[in-house]
């Protein structure tokens, strides 16, 4: 029921009435309240389609493991202060803080999980192309509800050091010292250095380090949210490729975040799942073994489930390695017939859940 659930933002009229039937869905009718975001983007959808769409309420898995949101803000979250004119404060500007998650408009669901999760914040457009934002940025929410959360789930990869900034900027706004100039320039100050600014030292990562005091194991409901956020999930396609059929499934990031794929290695524990140079400043987590995608990583990430678009990859990925063991019986290799790659394709184009079948979504 989840799988239709998460396919809703991709259907038309019909389907979504159909999927709603069928994952019980309560369709409410007011704008009002807090399902006020996602109803609006959904009736944008809808004219986009050119068809009308009544004003729905989907009711969105609450099981979240708070891991996983860990795991989805260390790929995409975001800890800052918006600072802008004002005319009513001295110093001329106004500071407020933000947390925020950024996921593709096809992943609302996604966004609307995290809301539902943290029970504040919104979920709006912005100006990144088919991008949307969850954004919590009153205080009480920060200070009581995200603040607290991750104190009890820590970010484990660099985007850590830009929380642990965040916090030393929130002090400052707690005790209004962003009313006065010294204080807006240390917010300032940390705003210029932090998130993509930032130079690193030595003490990165350090909560996946097992020989500092800092550590902490790795839960596997992170790395869930980790691959849901900034993971690769996908299939070779090109019909005349040697590799066609082969599942890839990795994660890319700044070599800065190196203990952190580490840690993600160590976590599986298999040999064949290495680390390697992609550029300067990338480097990339994966795996070349059809035996250890197919028998650890493709069952890990069903047991420890994503959310979102990917989850719909993930069940075509699962579809498409059964036929292949299937076909393949008793033996070592597959026999790649063309009707066994044009069964392979129908699945990964399956349109009956709407889903654009990129090659890496
Ligand atoms: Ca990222």
């Amino acid at each position: 029921m989840l799988f239709n659930l998460f396919s809703i933002t991709h259907c038309n009229i019909a389907q979504f009435r159909q999927y709603a039937k069928m994952s019980n869905i309560k369709f409410n009718s007011s704008t009002n309240g807090q399902y006020k975001s996602l109803s609006t983007l959904l009736v944008s959808y809808a004219k986009d389609r050119k068809e009308p769409l009544k004003l729905c309420k989907p009711q969105v898995p609450t099981h979240l493991s708070p891991w996983f949101i860990t795991g989805l803000t260390d790929a995409e979250g975001c800890f800052d202060f918006s600072i802008s004119n004002s005319k009513t404060i001295n110093t001329g500007f106004s500071v407020k803080p933000r947390f925020r998650i950024t996921a593709h408009k096809r992943d609302i669901i996604l966004l609307y999980m995290v809301k539902e999760y943290f029970n504040c914040g919104n979920i709006s457009k912005i100006d990144v192309k088919d991008c949307l934002d969850y954004t919590v940025s009153d205080q009480n929410s920060i200070f009581n509800i995200i603040i607290p959360f991750f104190t009890n789930y820590p970010l484990r990869g660099t985007k850590h050091l830009d929380y642990l900034d965040w916090l030393k900027g929130l002090e400052i706004i707690k005790n209004k010292g962003h009313l006065t100039l010294e204080g807006l320039n240390e917010i300032k100050f940390i705003k210029a250095n932090s998130n993509t600014e930032r130079l690193f030292n030595n003490n990165i990562n350090l909560h996946c380090n097992p020989n500092t005091p800092g550590y902490i194991p790795l839960d596997p409901n992170y790395i869930s949210g980790f691959l849901t956020g900034d993971g690769y999930l996908s299939l070779i396609t090109k019909i005349d490729s040697p590799s066609f059929g082969r599942i890839k499934i990795g994660f890319t990031q700044h070599q800065d975040n190196y203990l952190l794929l580490q840690s993600i290695k160590d976590f599986f524990n298999v040999s064949n799942l290495v680390i390697s140079k992609v550029n300067d400043k990338a480097i990339s987590l994966n795996c070349g073994s059809e035996d250890t995608i197919y028998n650890i990583l493709l069952p890990f990430f069903e047991k420890y489930p994503i959310y979102g678009i990917k989850a719909i990859t993930l069940i075509k990925l699962l579809k498409i390695r059964d036929l292949i063991l299937s076909l393949r019986g008793s033996r070592k290799t597959t026999k790649w017939t063309p009707e066994l790659k044009s069964q392979i394709i129908s699945i990964w184009n399956d349109t009956s859940i709407q889903l654009k079948a990129d090659a890496t979504v």
